[in-house]
């Protein structure tokens, strides 16, 4: 007997969104803020979502009408909902011409967007577009788009033609002010392909940024084969996440949208505060904690912050390094905002890898923990901890564990890590090959000799005692 899936009893909510990434943050953030406002509200404002890349959430969700369970998990359990803001789903390679269309659509009022850093095809030191990579070197020479940029600049092309209004583009990845960094890239590629369509986008089209917050690890068939002894379905489009969320968003939708307002986001009239709170302070010390936490053989963030020595690095990184170079955001406390992150990661139901948290580190280092080094050099500080995690960094990246076995390194720029860390062979000139990547190090820190100097005894103690011994030594 077939196994059973979700099936709907009413009808699917008519869309009046399209949303680039369909990932498993995706259906346990946005899809499911959004189902509750328009649970409370009404409204058009069901969500077609576009894979930019493998179809594998429309295979898994159209065969149970692109209903699926998010799975809350708690210290104490779980809790399930069945999500139903979802009216289709897309696949960007199969049909291109498809996602223009409905992106074109006048009923399309928000494009929304959770595409991971990488998706922005951008340099990540510099904030500027990679003109060389291969989808916006396809995107800028043919009508139909790979990358997330292209369709967004391809589908606004569209309305402009056809004198609709434009859609409202709401970046949700962890990148810092993330709507004016797509703005920019938005621009630079609309200007490389038509001038007039950059400048109506540059007076028209609003960008706001917004900043996101729920833990979510990738969904593993043991989740699925728990959900299903849990309710008696088959459902390998559920996703597991904590109870926690959090969306600052920058009030600025000129065609309007759910009231998210009404079911727990915060509208501000500017995000960066919030931004940097939460990117220096979570996700910095999850990066620190990833490839710490990894090379001291650690599977997960739960398991590494068991360990007192990696709870206690956290706690001196918030103290003495991070929130010094924050200002706080209006109505929240940063040490106490701290020490809840602290009870996030100990909530031993959430299997949060180490590894797919030291993924695409070339595009999350700068935003997460360079730039707090930089602020903090310049203000006449040191970051020894933070210097510690870059450095864990660089042996991750080395693709060689503490036991010398592989490490499968996922990141984009991972052959040439790989390669500045294989051609040097002390830790002095591995340290220098991997700073001289201007990609991911900007001139300032790669040219400060202090910073350069600490980061080497720190990759020699990573070599010489391992992770773990490195961090206990920090804390003592
Ligand atoms: C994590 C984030 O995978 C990662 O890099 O640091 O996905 C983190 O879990 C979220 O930003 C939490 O909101």
């Amino acid at each position: 007997m077939p196994a059973k899936r979700l099936t709907r009893t009413d009808a699917a909510p008519k869309p009046g969104i399209v949303h680039l990434g369909p990932g498993a943050f995706f259906r346990a953030f946005n899809a499911v803020y959004t189902a509750d406002a328009i649970e409370r509200d009404g409204g058009d404002w069901g969500i077609v979502a576009v894979s930019l890349q493998s179809p594998t959430a429309r295979d898994q969700l159209t065969p149970q009408d692109n209903l699926y369970t998010s799975v809350t998990l708690g210290p104490d359990g779980a809790d399930y909902r069945v999500v139903n803001s979802l009216s289709e789903v897309l696949v960007a390679p199969e049909n291109p011409t498809a996602v223009v269309e409905i992106m074109a659509a006048h009923t399309t009022r928000i494009v929304s967007l959770t595409v991971t850093e990488k998706g922005y095809c951008h340099e990540p030191a510099t904030g500027r577009l990679n003109l060389s990579h291969s989808d916006i070197a396809h995107d800028l020479t043919n009508d139909l788009p790979k990358s997330a940029v292209g369709f967004i600049v391809a589908a606004l092309a569209k309305r402009r033609q056809s004198g609709t209004a434009p859609f409202t583009v709401m970046t949700c990845d962890n990148l810092p002010s993330n709507g004016h960094l797509l703005r920019k890239l938005v621009l630079e590629f609309a200007t490389a392909k038509d001038p007039a369509l950059a400048a109506w986008i540059e007076t028209e089209v609003a960008f706001p940024s917004t900043m996101v917050d729920r833990i979510t690890p990738a969904t593993t068939p043991a989740d699925v084969e728990a959900l299903q002894k849990a309710k008696g379905y088959f459902d390998p489009a559920c996703v597991q996440h904590e109870p926690f969320r959090q969306w600052v968003i920058e009030d600025n939708f000129p065609s309007g949208r759910p009231s998210w307002d009404k079911v727990g986001a915060q509208m501000v009239t500017s995000v960066e505060a919030h931004e940097h709170m939460k990117l220096r302070c979570l996700n910095g010390t999850h990066s620190t904690l990833a490839y710490l936490g990894y090379l001291g053989g650690y599977e997960t963030i739960a398991e590494t912050v068991s360990d007192p020595n990696y709870a206690k690095l956290c706690q001196i990184l918030w103290q003495t390094e991070i929130i010094p170079t924050l200002d706080p955001p209006e109505g929240e406390n940063l040490p106490a905002y701290a020490e809840a992150l602290l009870e996030r990661y100990r909530n031993p139901s959430i299997r949060h890898r180490t590894w797919q948290i030291a993924m695409d580190g070339s595009q999350k280092l700068p935003q997460r923990i360079l730039g707090t080094i930089r602020d903090a050099r310049a203000a006449g500080r040191t970051t020894p901890g933070l210097i510690l995690a870059v450095a864990g960094w660089m042996r991750y990246v080395g693709g060689v564990d503490e036991n010398g076995a592989p490490i499968e390194v996922k990141d984009p720029l991972a052959t040439d890590l790989r390669a500045a860390s294989d051609g040097a062979d002390t830790a002095q000139a591995k340290v220098e090959a991997l700073l001289a990547i201007r990609k991911v190090f900007d001139e300032t820190l790669a040219s400060d000799a202090d910073f350069k100097a600490a980061l080497i005894t720190a990759y020699q103690g990573l070599v010489d005692h391992g992770a773990k011994e490195m961090v206990k030594r920090f804390t003592a």
